[in-house]
């Protein structure tokens, strides 16, 4: 049987006009092994989109709330976070992907898959969409295929990323494109039954991602992390970078813009960062970066922001929180539902309700958990998802095809005890390697599992490496060969402690530490050297604390945030080195670099002792 029968007459028309066999091919496979009872091709077209918003609330997997274009989405009580055990590679035999990164014998991985995916979409529509990763008509842009059963998945990508129906058209079957199969399988109540039967492989070969059984976003929507993988090889293959990283612009003196790039391991202030009040936003996730023109360019990979919403309120976050508390398309996940019709979440500067209903049930607030602790209200990982240009700091080059040149890269983690808030590296090799490769970060709930613990986190994006960490490093020190500017590098740390357990720095601090940032990148300010890198002068920085946020900035206060902690930056830079010498393809420079780091921290230390105070490194 032509499983294509399944097409109306109008979905028939829509396939046929892109001309392109891949997609037919792979939408006939879809449809074969799922078995869904219609199919529906979603073009580019006003009202394809709106049918999915309306479908994503008839049926059921989302509700409409008080606010108009409001909706809540609730994943199951286990489908709360990625999970990183049972997402894998799909490797052919014979092929070595590298250490730790996950992998399952290809033909073995497709034929338990596609058993999980066999007659999953039975009493379903199967979603056709096309979108396209990076802007439209532009060197950066990948089309991609997104076959789906859940209204919601295809609804958040609708928030989430760009139409991409008219790109493969134009492309008539020519380059590179990416294919994603999702089914929600069997639900219940709305959610995923079968989670213990949930998968996500990825077949490197082709470039296919299958995902079953799951619903949360980073398991499910295949253009996020599912594509930033695929797009880690191809990138490695064609030499740019595909990083997890946002995009801001910065202003600087005089009405100047300099966009820096940062990479945070998922819950530690990328978004916050990359929202920073009086700055202008073009991404918080995912940044595509190509050598053009002798300048490091970055796009967007996302047109939305799949954000974490515990947190958020109307002091620390005025924007966002505008987007979330008037009308307009707005999609509420995992966060607790009031009174049938409106969402509220964990710490968002309210009093926190009586009752309501969150992902794992009813919900009020004198239930205790299992050590008599009072249970949240909503799930810590609880987001929203918007479109970036409902946002009032959207910046306006967001869809720029040649992307915007990047002034700086920001490595920053969850960093209780070793850190400075904000450091410059001596060159890009030395961020590369003493910022980036050397990232450390405490959990988070973004992944299943303990949260707390220390971690290493490669540029923020080690949960997506697709090739050998060591290869993926070498990659970063040759990116700049060439460039007649290359980026600074800067490392930031929001997460400093007192001893009692109280953050050392403010939340709002991190808009003095970005204006510094675009001060150095031009050259309008002088920094101190010390065995790390260069940090600000406190001069500088109390001049723009009083500038940016009309603050006064003690000195007892810079000596202690920007203090040299010799032997706590030295165990880190021994668990670096223990991580690299473990991976065959790490490039020599690397430990040449850390060497050399060591080397400057045991001369300071014998100088000055375990704990420095920045103002010994002052000269003169
Ligand atoms: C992250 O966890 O890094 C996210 C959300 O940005 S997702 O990857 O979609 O789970
Ligand atoms: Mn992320």
């Amino acid at each position: 049987m032509d499983v294509l029968s399944k097409l109306d007459p109008d979905g028939r028309r829509k396939l046929e006009e892109l001309g392109d066999a891949r997609v037919d091919e792979f939408v006939a496979a879809a449809a074969r092994l799922c078995e869904p009872d219609a199919i529906f091709v979603c073009t580019d077209a006003p009202e394809d989109i709106a049918r999915i918003r309306t479908m994503a609330a008839e049926s059921g997997e989302e509700r409409k709330l008080a606010l108009d274009g409001h909706t809540i989405h609730f994943d199951g009580p286990r489908d709360q976070a990625r999970d990183k055990a049972n997402t894998r590679y799909l490797v052919p035999e014979g092929m070595e992907l590298g250490r730790s990164l996950g992998a399952v014998e290809r033909e073995e991985g497709l034929a338990e898959i596609k058993g999980f995916l066999k007659g999953a979409m039975r009493g379903k529509t199967m979603i056709v969409r096309f979108m396209c990763l990076g802007p439209t008509g532009s060197e950066f842009a990948i089309p991609c295929l997104q076959v789906t059963d859940s209204w919601y998945v295809a609804h958040s990508e609708s928030q989430l990323y760009r139409a991409g129906y008219e790109e493969f058209r134009r492309r008539k079957g020519e380059g590179q494109i990416f294919r994603f199969l999702h089914s929600a399988g069997e639900l219940e109540g709305g959610v995923s039954k079968n989670v213990e039967a949930r998968r996500i492989y990825i077949d490197i070969a082709d470039e296919v991602v299958y995902s079953v059984n799951d619903q949360y976003g980073g398991n499910s929507i295949g253009l996020k992390k599912l594509a930033l993988r695929l797009a880690i090889r191809k990138a490695a293959r064609e030499g740019w970078l595909a990083e997890h990283m946002f995009i801001m612009g910065v202003k600087g003196p005089e009405g100047r813009v300099t966009y820096l790039t940062g990479a945070y391991p998922s819950a530690c202030g990328k978004t916050s960062t990359a929202m920073l009040p009086g700055e202008s936003i073009i991404g918080d996730d995912i940044a595509f970066l190509r050598k053009k023109g002798g300048l490091l360019r970055a796009v967007n990979t996302e047109s939305g922001i799949f954000g974490i919403i515990r947190d958020v309120n109307s002091d620390d976050d005025p924007l966002i929180w505008d987007v979330l508390t008037r009308p307009g398309e707005v999609i509420f996940s995992n966060v607790l539902l009031v009174g049938g019709d409106t969402p509220r979440w964990l710490n968002d500067g309210r009093d926190v309700p009586a009752s309501g209903t969150n992902f794992a049930g009813e919900w009020s607030s004198d239930m205790k958990g299992p050590e008599g602790k009072p249970v949240d209200c909503a799930h810590r990982n609880a987001r929203y998802t918007i479109k970036l240009s409902d946002l009032a700091n959207c910046d306006p080059r967001l869809d720029d095809p040649e992307g915007v040149p990047v002034g700086g890269v920001i490595y920053g983690g969850r960093d209780s005890d070793t850190n400075v808030p904000v450091l410059e590296s001596f060159d890009w090799p030395h961020g590369v390697v003493t910022m980036g490769a050397s990232l450390e970060s405490e959990t988070t709930a973004a992944t299943l599992g303990k949260v707390g613990v220390r971690t290493q986190s490669p540029m923020a994006n080690l949960d997506f490496l697709a090739i050998p960490l060591g290869e993926y490093i070498a990659k970063h020190l040759e990116i700049v060969a060439g460039l007649t500017t290359a980026p600074r590098i800067f490392a930031s740390n929001y997460f400093q402690k007192v001893p009692s357990g109280e953050y050392l720095t403010g939340m709002a601090d991190k808009r003095v530490w970005v204006k510094w940032m675009e001060l150095r990148i031009h050259g309008d300010c002088e920094a101190i050297e010390t065995p790390l890198g260069l940090i600000p002068k406190y001069d500088d920085l109390a001049r723009l604390f009083k500038d940016v946020l009309g603050a006064d900035y003690a000195r007892a206060d810079y000596e202690e945030q920007f203090a040299i902690r010799v032997p706590e930056n030295l165990a880190k830079l021994e668990r670096a080195e223990a991580l690299y010498r473990e991976e065959p393809t790490t490039p020599p420079e690397l430990f040449e670099i850390i060497a050399a780091q060591r080397e400057r921290l045991d001369a300071a230390r014998k100088a000055h002792g375990d704990r420095i105070s920045p103002f010994v490194f002052v000269k003169g």
